[in-house]
């Protein structure tokens, strides 16, 4: 039996709180880095609630929207929908199309949505000549949700070519069913999996979990609350997570390229660096590289991307991330997975859902009102 919420209450708290945020936040100058970047948001697009957004063939943009619809971000635009699962998804509580992937070559696609029951749902599709090839459709991977929120639902191709999974905790609150600590549920975790490897897929024989028969052999790190965008450094690998927090703790998980997987992000024993509701900290806990309190108005962290493109010298290297609530675009100065600072980048992309790294590297944030901006200089 399944229990289902309808609540909307996060989503519309989030608003509110958004609705207050301050446009230009300046840092204080004490706490102003000397190698802040000098950036501005250029509106390129304006589509209908972007969640995701993935490289795609020839030098496009592909923009998943959250009701169902994918559209190609080109030269000309943005494009009618490619792709159309509207009549499967629902977009209450957090669902909807939440994910979209290619792997490395273009030649399969990869969407992650929330089905009509509430499931997250992992389907492939093949691409050939940088088009959907809507028969090709398959069901890779399924996980029951008991709850409407904290679905997770990131998709990432990693550099070993492997499909990434990120999963919530299942959602309510406070981890009910104590999933982030329970290895044998995918709840709470960041799966690996290998999509072409088998029917539906394979798991990778180095996947941490494999040997241990209480465990599920998908799962790459666990622990995690709510992984809701996560991505893989394109200059050397390193997994960054934005693992949203309960009430006190929003936070930045890292692992670096060379990880064997297996890292336990604490939840819901921790919630951040904090114990939660007397927790004890798991001798193996990873502890995240960055959290922040909600003191500032960000209440729900927007995991981004290490920006690996030419047009902004001085952000290169640097973790953009974001909050849904305060929208401020911020980075992290990262040196062998230590936080060296934290830049407020002094603009502001509203209620920013998401970021979408280009093929070249530059980076776009995504409104869940619509805009989608590059990060262009300023
Ligand atoms: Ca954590």
């Amino acid at each position: 039996m399944r229990v289902r919420t309808r609540s909307t209450a996060i989503i519309g708290t989030i608003c509110l709180v958004a609705s207050l945020a301050l446009t230009a936040a300046s840092a204080d100058e004490r706490d102003a880095p000397r190698q802040a970047a000098k950036v501005t948001l250029k509106n390129v697009a304006t589509a209908q609630n972007p969640t995701a957004g993935a490289a795609g063939p020839g030098g496009t943009l592909w923009i998943a929207e959250r009701a169902g619809t994918v559209r190609v971000l080109g030269d000309k635009g943005l494009g009618g929908p490619v792709l159309d699962i509207s009549a499967e998804t629902t977009t209450d509580g957090e669902r909807g199309l939440l994910g979209i992937a290619f792997d490395k070559r273009f030649a399969h696609f990869y969407i992650s949505f929330t089905d009509l029951e509430g499931t997250s749902t992992v389907d492939e599709f093949a691409v050939r000549h940088g088009r959907i090839q809507p028969h090709t459709r398959r069901t890779v991977l399924t996980q029951t949700q008991p709850y409407a929120n904290h679905n997770g639902g990131d998709i990432k191709i990693g550099p070993d070519g492997y499909l990434y999974i990120a999963l919530g905790d299942g959602g309510s609150g406070g981890d009910p069913h104590g999933n982030g600590q329970n290895l044998d549920t995918l709840l709470g975790k960041l799966l690996r999996i290998d999509p072409r490897g088998g029917e539906p897929y394979a798991i990778p024989s180095d996947n941490p979990f494999v040997d241990d028969p209480d465990a599920r052999g998908e799962i790459w790190a666990y622990g995690l609350r709510n992984p809701w965008r996560f991505s893989f450094d394109a200059g050397t690998g390193d997994l960054l997570i934005g693992d949203v927090g309960q009430n006190d703790w929003e936070e930045i998980d890292w692992a670096p390229a060379s990880s064997k997987g297996g890292e336990n992000y604490g939840w819901s024993q921790m919630e951040g660096t904090h114990p939660f509701r007397g927790g004890t900290e798991p001798a193996n806990h990873v502890r995240p590289i960055h959290e922040y309190d909600r003191t500032n108005l960000g209440c729900s962290v927007t995991g981004g991307y290490v920006y690996r493109g030419r047009a902004i010298p001085a952000l290169k290297g640097q973790y953009v991330f974001s909050d849904y609530c305060d929208g401020t675009v911020r980075s992290l100065q990262l040196k062998n997975g230590k936080v060296t600072g934290v830049n407020d980048l002094a603009v502001n992309g509203g209620e920013v859902i998401s970021f979408a790294q280009g093929g070249n590297g530059e980076l776009y944030v995504l409104a869940i009102g619509g805009s989608i901006s590059r990060i262009d200089p300023a």
